[in-house]
């Protein structure tokens, strides 16, 4: 299993999805190609220089934002990280806000003055994001304390990458969430990378949920392409946190197929990573994964897919003119919510 989880030419099997809900089935198809076909935008709008900020795709790992957060309820907290365009897009699917944030303009999730690396949309659950690498996990430990202490069976949910693993204050969080028995899930999306490194540079293993041993928490480690598999395994860690069994680490394998900021694809390529690599995790696609799965249990057509395909390239088309139509923040407002004397 493990293997086959890292070698990119044995993990490209169709996804099971007997005695699935198949509405439930349809919204990840429907999300994920949302998603990916935002991001996309987005790297062909940094590629022309109209974005002038940097953006951190996750084109190629879709899957994991998509699965577990159907698993989570509005008043849930969730934090991000530089690469969380997903995170949020998952829980509430405003293209046209992310858009208007990156691009600056006032009427973006965080009134254009964050862009792509700090988001905030509060009403659905997304506490917001930083650049620093494992920035926000505190903060979810801390939202985790804050549910507990308000009897409010709500959860914290705590996106990082493997090598954010790397910093000291993941493993604080590992043990006090473990000590004070919060209800936290620790998502780990290992895409075997930070910046240009491959973790077999920087590890002594290639998984990082051998910490979730170390501090006694259930943990489970799976193929992060597969939005079945993650949909139904985080379902179980998150009832168990609901029902006070305390946190969780469920580490995901998974790849990006831009380099770690902006559009380039081969951006990492030379210093670790190989085309014939990037074209063979291609073909783990998450999305063409549960497409082919789907057609192949009679359940959706390659018609139907290009009809959905279409409707979202509209809808995304529109929402960017929009965006780019918007106005920027006016000067008075960076008193108002950058700096407070609130
Ligand atoms: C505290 C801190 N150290 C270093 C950096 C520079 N940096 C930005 S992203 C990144 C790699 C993060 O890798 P990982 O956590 O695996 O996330 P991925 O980029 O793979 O999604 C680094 C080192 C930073 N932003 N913050
Ligand atoms: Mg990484």
């Amino acid at each position: 299993m493990l293997n086959k989880l890292f070698s990119p030419t044995e993990f490209n099997d169709l996804i099971s999805i007997k005695g699935q809900d198949i509405k439930n089935i349809k919204k990840f198809l429907h999300l994920m190609l949302l998603i990916r076909k935002t991001e996309q935008l987005l790297a062909s709008a940094k590629k022309s220089g109209i974005i002038r900020g940097p953006v951190h795709l996750g084109v190629g790992q879709e899957a994991i934002a998509v699965g577990i957060s159907q698993n989570l309820k509005k008043t849930d907290r969730v934090f991000g990280g530089h690469r969380s365009h997903a995170h949020l897009l998952t829980l509430n699917a405003d293209f046209y806000r992310l858009f208007a944030e990156v691009l600056g303009k006032e009427t973006g999730f965080s009134k254009g003055m964050g862009g792509s690396m700090h988001l905030f949309d509060q009403s659905n659950g997304f506490y917001g994001s930083t650049p620093i690498v494992a920035g926000t996990i505190s903060l979810a430990v801390g939202a985790a304390l804050a549910a507990k202490l308000q009897n409010s069976k709500d959860i914290g949910v705590s996106y990082i990458g493997d090598g954010a693993v790397e910093e000291g204050v993941v493993h604080e969080c590992f043990n006090l969430a473990k000590v004070l028995k919060l209800p936290v899930l620790f998502v780990i999306e290992n895409n075997l990378f930070a910046s240009h490194m491959h973790i077999s540079l920087r590890q002594p293993s290639e998984t990082t949920s051998r910490f979730a041993e170390a501090n006694c928490m259930p943990y489970k480690l799976l193929d992060g392409n597969d939005v079945v598999t993650v949909f139904q395994n985080s379902k179980e860690l998150i009832d168990n946190l609901r029902n006070g069994g305390g946190p969780a680490i469920l580490e995901l394998i998974t790849y990006r197929w831009y380099g770690h900021v902006d559009w380039r694809e081969d951006i990492d390529v030379g210093v670790a990573r190989s085309m014939e690599d990037i074209k063979n995790w291609k073909a783990r696609d998450p999305i063409h994964r549960l497409s082919q799965s789907m057609i192949h249990s009679k359940i959706w057509t390659k018609e139907e897919e290009n009809e959905l395909s279409n409707k979202i390239d509209t809808e995304i088309q529109i929402a960017w003119d929009k965006a780019m139509n918007d106005p920027y923040p006016s000067k008075d407002s960076i008193l108002k919510f950058v700096y407070s004397n609130n």
